[in-house]
């Protein structure tokens, strides 16, 4: 009886930590604004797998800021200033993603997330 007990709560809990922890999902950075003072995303090319999570960090030559057309869950369309301000979006759905930066999207500064 107490045998069968632990066993269900060792596999309760083994649940638990592989359910909960997707050991797998990882965050990825990108610049805004290249450390060289470029307009531009740094890298603006991200191939990442579903559950990652990008962590935009707000770089050089702000401000900046990086919206997603059609979708506004990823959108982030406050303008960040200081360097170093950052957030985060995760991607749950494979596809692929095109965002800009408003204020220096005539300069190019464009960029693509491939969700795999
Ligand atoms: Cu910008």
């Amino acid at each position: 009886m107490i045998r069968s007990i632990s066993t269900a709560l060792f596999a309760f809990f083994a649940f638990l930590v592989i359910g909960v922890t997707n050991v797998n999902a990882s965050t990825v950075e990108v610049k805004l604004g290249t450390d060289a003072g470029m307009l531009a995303f740094e890298p603006s090319t991200l191939n990442i797998s579903a559950g990652d999570t990008v962590k935009f960090v707000n770089n050089k030559l702000a401000p900046h800021n990086a919206v997603f057309d059609g979708n506004d869950d990823l959108s982030h369309p406050d303008l960040a200033f200081a360097p170093g301000e950052s957030w985060e979006r995760t991607f749950s759905t494979a596809g692929t993603y095109d965002f800009y930066c408003e204020p220096h999207r005539g300069a190019g500064m464009v960029g693509k997330i491939v969700v795999n």
